[in-house]
């Protein structure tokens, strides 16, 4: 290490940022307009409005509109490369990129309408890469995926106007609206949040996954590791981070060519050693096994291993603070992607066309800096742990049911014998305002011991793959006494790891096909569920929260909450949007509490199924149970 710079990393840097604007936690301040910025001011009167005259209500919803806005543009975005890149693979354009999933092709295709009758495999790709991409420059209609949801929940959208019809529409409307002098009605705000955070969920981020999953493979259950154990000292170390796995693919399969693991061994490694953070890292443990480093808080930790060749990033949840802080070590970040560079990193451009030589050039540079690797510096801790991950919604279908007789029915025949509680989504971030991975990890360990099975994306899979809760044996010491049953009996952990933050949409799709399978209402809102980013920070997670309570779900924030500036726009999130769309926000910060909601609402959903009985009898004798039937 350079004994001359000092290093900060990201509590210091907050230690150094407090006190915080507390006009800008209450979201009560607006600089949509050069009259601003205004800060709405609570006086013995009542509260001073902005220049303009919008109240709180107006200036809180506008600015979470905003957030929700650029949380879904993006997913969006993501997955328009995603579609970009899939059309240049059909069309034999992509050098190093293959269709992995065929039967997931044809089974999309016949979905979406195509006639596969005589048609290759690349031309059928060619269009549903085409359809997919339509769907973001879509006018009108409605966005094809939202066609999969429960019936009745296409009618809720429907009859509230809130069905989104095209991607990037919705994501301009949304800043349309938000202009000085444009949307100044809270509730009407709202309902284009819904609009904007509904065309992530059930359209950017299920095209993401969707495609991806044909591109590189539909996950499988697969055994990994996680943490920094998994950096290896005698190897070269490269570490992927950020979201699309359009790159940490082929860097996977540039450090397998046998030519640069040769030039590792002449530069005195053993070889060659691929670690990810955050949720590049669940993209490549999904479908590769790749180990996990860790998540959002442990990104410059890795670096001051003094371990790290080379970290390679492409797009979102990179902290601008890699590059110095890198410079106290050998470490080269590497930024990748037109639309996300940073000072200080070396940029090598990476496009679909030179996708595996690029790759390989990153490999390359990896290695070459292996020899300037300061062995005294460093220091790697033992830590890791293994894990299952690689759940996806079509692969629970045949872990349940098997392969001859795939289904939900397994699940939920044990949510209605009440060995299985319930089910809980936990997702999101770290924040540094709270003890890294903390909250996380209070709230699973309630959540499973009373029998919720867990379903993560995200850093919040990443921070309980740390702590064991999905190591198939270990993870089951966690559990409550029915669902360590079921789970023991078909082999799974109590914590499922369902993928990255895009692969939120793969929890819409298992919960929809729970509701299809039947036994269990007719809609998402219907079943006995709940979600939480107990730990969030970033604004895709708003979105993300948005787009599944407006798809009928009971979500939890922890940490903050972006709307406290105004009581009436908190009181219709957390109550009155109940009414409209079956699911609704909640805060709380204690893991405890939070996980005491979750339970509740779980439990106020099973009475409404008339399933509550049917837990109590869990607890019954075979005696009893004969004298029941
Ligand atoms: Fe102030 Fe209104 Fe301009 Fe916002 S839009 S900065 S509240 S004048
Ligand atoms: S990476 S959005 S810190 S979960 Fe998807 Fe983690 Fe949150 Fe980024």
């Amino acid at each position: 290490m350079n004994g001359e710079k000092k290093l900060t990393l990201f509590d210091e840097r907050l230690k150094l940022q407090k006190p915080q604007c507390k006009f800008g936690i209450l979201e009560i301040c607006c600089r949509n307009c050069s009259m601003g910025p205004c800060r709405i001011i609570q006086t013995e009167k009542g509260s001073k409005k902005g220049v303009c005259g919008a109240d709180e209500d107006t200036i809180v919803a506008r600015n979470l509109l905003r957030k929700i806005a650029v949380g879904a543009s993006a997913h969006s975005d993501h997955g328009r490369a995603v579609a970009e890149t899939f059309i240049k693979v059909a069309r034999k354009e992509a050098v190093g990129y293959e269709i992995k999933d065929e039967f997931k092709l044809i089974k999309l295709a016949l979905e979406l309408g195509i006639d596969i009758n005589g048609k290759k495999i690349e031309e059928i790709a060619e269009k549903v890469g085409e359809i997919c991409l339509f769907q973001f420059g879509q006018q009108e209609g409605q966005l094809i995926f939202t066609k999969r949801a429960p019936l009745k929940r296409q009618k809720i959208w429907a009859e509230l106007g809130i069905t989104p019809r095209g991607i990037d529409r919705e994501v301009v409307e949304a800043l349309h609206r938000t202009h000085m002098g444009t949307d100044q009605d809270y509730y009407n705000l709202m309902k284009q949040a819904q609009r904007c955070a509904l065309s992530d969920g059930w359209g950017g981020s299920m095209i993401a996954t969707d495609l991806q999953d044909i591109l590189f493979g539909t996950p499988e259950p697969i055994l990994g590791r996680v943490n920094f154990g998994v950096l290896n000292q005698d190897y070269v170390n490269i570490i992927v981070h950020g979201h699309e796995p359009l790159l940490s693919e082929m860097i996977v399969v540039a450090a397998e060519d046998p030519e640069l693991i040769n030039l590792a061994k002449q530069k005195g490694a053993k070889g060659i050693n691929i670690g990810g953070i955050c949720c590049t890292a669940n993209e490549v443990l999904m479908r590769h096994g790749i180990p996990i480093i860790g998540n959002f808080l442990n990104q410059e930790m890795a670096i001051t291993t003094g371990a790290v060749e080379l970290m390679v990033v492409d797009v979102q949840c990179i902290m601008a603070s890699l590059p110095e802080i890198s410079s106290c070590f050998h470490t080269k970040i590497i930024t990748t992607s037109e639309k996300a560079k940073i000072p200080g990193a070396i940029h090598v451009q990476f496009t679909e066309e030179t996708a595996l030589e690029k790759a390989k050039e990153i490999v390359k540079m990896a290695i070459e800096n292996f020899e300037n690797r300061k062995k005294e510096d460093v220091v790697i801790p033992e830590t890791q742990m293994d894990l299952v991950g690689g759940f996806s919604y079509e692969s629970i279908y045949y872990i349940l049911g098997g392969r001859f007789r795939a289904s939900y029915r397994p699940l939920n025949d044990n949510i209605i014998n009440g060995k299985i509680r319930g089910i809980a989504g936990v997702v999101g971030c770290n924040n540094p305002k709270v003890a890294h991975d903390q909250i996380h990890l209070k709230l699973v360990s309630k959540l499973i011991e009373n029998d919720v099975l867990v379903l993560q994306t995200g850093c919040s899979a990443i921070a309980c793959a740390k702590a064991g809760f999905m190591d198939s044996v270990k993870g089951l010491d966690y559990a409550g006494k029915g669902l360590r049953e079921v789970c023991e009996a078909v082999g799974i952990p109590p914590v499922i790891h369902m993928g990255s933050c895009v692969d939120n949409s793969r929890i819409l799709m298992a919960a929809t096909c729970v509701v299809k399978e039947g036994g269990l209402g007719d809609d998402i809102s219907e079943l006995p569920a709940a979600g939480c980013a107990p730990e969030w920070m970033s604004e895709k997670a708003l979105s993300i929260g948005q787009y599944l309570v407006s798809s009928g779900l009971f979500i939890v924030f922890g940490v903050t909450w972006p709307t406290f500036g105004s009581k009436n726009l908190t009181k219709y999130l957390f109550e009155e949007i109940e009414k409209e769309v079956g699911g609704k926000w909640a805060f709380e910060d204690d893991p405890d509490k939070i996980a005491d909601l979750m339970l509740k609402h779980i439990d106020e959903k099973r009475k409404k199924l008339g399933i509550d009985k049917a837990r109590e009898r869990v607890l019954y004798d075979m005696a009893m149970r004969r004298e029941l039937e």
